[in-house]
């Protein structure tokens, strides 16, 4: 008996750790981290971009090599969604009012395209811009 009661209170204190745990990681469910980690002390940059049928202001994005692009997207008119072309899985989704923030570590120079994810009208397919690393 003694036993069991044991076993119970065990189990519900992992089961509350749990509960915890899930919690915390869904603190900031609207912060995407995409491509290779960045280290700790990676300099960050701060990026708004703001999106509507069919472009994102700005088009064009300047992150210095060895940077955490931090990147805060808004929606003006309705759902859209930005994507990293070359990175697999990197799509995120926002709407108007709830913004959503993508990060980055973009570790070597180059040019990223970047696009819209989700479908957004006749001309989603011409929303892109470019991500541009140096
Ligand atoms: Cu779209």
């Amino acid at each position: 008996m003694r036993y069991t009661l044991t076993l119970c209170l065990v189990l519900a204190l992992g089961l509350a750790a749990l509960a915890d745990e899930k919690k915390e990681s869904r603190a900031a469910p609207n912060v995407v981290r995409v491509g290779n980690p960045a280290p700790g002390d990676a300099p960050v940059k701060e990026v708004q971009v703001s999106a509507k049928k069919y472009e994102y202001t700005p088009e064009v994005i300047e992150v210095p090599v060895k940077t955490l692009a931090r990147i805060h997207l808004t929606a003006t008119d309705r759902e859209h969604g930005f994507e990293l072309s070359s990175i697999k899985d990197s799509c995120v989704k926002f709407k108007p009012g709830e913004p959503a923030t993508l990060e980055f570590y973009a570790d070597k120079s180059g040019t990223y395209e970047f696009k819209c994810c989700k479908v957004c009208g006749i001309h989603h397919g011409r929303m892109k811009g470019k991500l541009v690393v140096k």
